[in-house]
């Protein structure tokens, strides 16, 4: 299988402007391709992985990724798949994202050698442009009409576009125009959301540089979940890749909760598994869908991505200890992980205290009495091991590295203590 197969495979491709073209053109050389972003906010969410991780397969198979983030396109705004115009962000907030989705980036692909990847920032030569040569060099190039009959543009004539936004087609056709220039970059990949953008650059580029030159739009589909909902958000929102925003704990349990009917399908478009590696768990999850190979293999896939191998191993580790009660087996970092989101209660002085008093002060047990009783019943554990002693005292032995004690009633019920 080629590269290309090996993507229709995946069911990566969209839409192509040229199909044919294309296949020639990666068989002809070593061709540069990129993909951007915008610094809307100071990470990136799963839903930006896709267009990326593709960027990487071409880089594996020999081809040479541009990266471009944004920082003069973020200051206008995408008007793509927005319903309403967006709020401007202060430049140096735009900035200080440039930065964090540039590490983000790094992390992704290969730097070195003749096909390392290459960062850029459209500021660099979008900032410097001024209003006469936008206008003439550029802005000339593009017809009112053709503007007009974009889908992003015509869905948004009634319920208002801005000029500020309606402009924004031609900064990133100017990209890519740059882009073909200096870089000899002949393709923009993107999700379906860009098609619009990513062929106002080729007819910019056919404009600027001549009926000879010829560049590729390739677009990758929306990701879509099989229940219908909309994929990449929990409860608590957006999955971002900032560890921060969502811990690789919580992360690795976005993807072990992934549903037998789009598993395969993830493992196709996000890891970089062989072909025999994904059927032997499409296998599984056939056969054996108790044991939920295929998802632990696509989490554990996935947080070693983009949190690494250390914070996978945490991730595992905090499950299990959950999954089978064990939270003494757990250091209090991935106490806090794991707990990030149960209600918590601290005990102020940190002195003696029973356990009646604590559960009833933690709102854990609404009245001294219901506290007893749960006691007695067996309902409340302490780090994991059941305490029926309605006398007990909690000491320093409670404390996980002296900072917290996890107190569960019933079967779910966390409370964290800390000190
Ligand atoms: C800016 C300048 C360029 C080329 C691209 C851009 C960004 C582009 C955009 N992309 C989205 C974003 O930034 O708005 N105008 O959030 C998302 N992308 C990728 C992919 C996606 C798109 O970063 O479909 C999801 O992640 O294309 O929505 O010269």
């Amino acid at each position: 299988m080629d590269l290309l197969q090996d993507l229709q495979w995946r069911g990566i491709i969209y839409q192509q402007t040229d199909e044919e073209g294309f296949k020639e053109q990666l068989k002809k050389e070593m061709t540069s391709l990129y993909c951007g972003v915008d610094p809307t906010a100071d990470s990136m969410h799963i839903g930006h992985l896709l267009p990326f991780l593709t960027l990487r397969r071409f880089q594996e198979a020999g081809h040479r990724p541009i990266i471009l983030v944004g920082g003069a396109t973020g200051m206008i705004g995408d008007p793509s798949g927005k319903t309403q115009e967006r709020q401007l962000q202060s430049i140096e907030k735009i900035q200080h994202n440039v930065e964090c989705l540039k590490k983000q980036l790094e992390r992704i692909f290969n730097f070195e050698g003749e096909n390392g990847a290459v960062m850029t920032n459209n500021y660099d030569w979008i900032g410097s442009l001024d209003m006469i040569s936008f206008l003439r060099d550029y802005g000339k190039h593009i017809g009112i009409n053709y503007m007009l009959s974009k889908d992003i543009v015509s869905s948004r004539l009634e319920a208002g576009i801005s000029f500020t936004e309606f402009t924004y087609t031609i900064l990133q056709a100017i990209d890519f125009n740059h882009l073909y220039e200096n870089y000899n970059c002949k393709v923009q990949i993107g999700g379906s959301d860009q098609w619009g953008n990513i062929t106002t650059g080729l007819e910019m580029i056919r404009k600027v540089q001549g009926e000879g030159a010829k560049g590729f739009g390739f677009t990758i589909p929306l990701v879509t979940k099989s229940d219908g909902t909309k994929f990449g958000k929990t409860e608590s929102g957006a999955v971002w890749l900032d560890a921060e925003k969502t811990t690789p704990y919580e992360f690795y349990q976005f993807w072990i909760n992934t549903a037998d009917q789009d598993v395969v399908k993830y493992l196709k478009i996000f890891t970089f598994l062989s072909k025999e590696e994904i059927e032997a768990l499409e296998e599984s999850v056939q056969t054996e869908p108790h044991l939920r190979k295929a998802q632990k293999t696509l989490a554990e896939e996935m947080t070693r991505l983009v949190h690494g191998q250390e914070a996978l191993d945490t991730a595992i580790n905090i499950s299990q200890a959950l999954f089978s009660g064990d939270i003494k087996s757990l250091t209090a970092a991935e106490i806090m992980q794991g707990f990030k989101d149960v209600p918590s209660y601290k005990h102020e002085d940190g002195a003696e205290i029973t356990l009646v008093d604590l559960i009833v002060n933690a709102k854990i047990s609404p009245s001294k009495r219901q506290a007893r009783e749960d006691i007695t019943n067996g309902a409340i554990s302490i780090n994991g091991d059941k305490v029926t002693d309605v006398q007990y005292v909690l000491s320093q032995n409670d404390r996980v590295e002296d900072q917290f004690t996890i107190i569960r009633r019933g079967k779910k019920k966390y409370t964290l203590i800390q000190y």
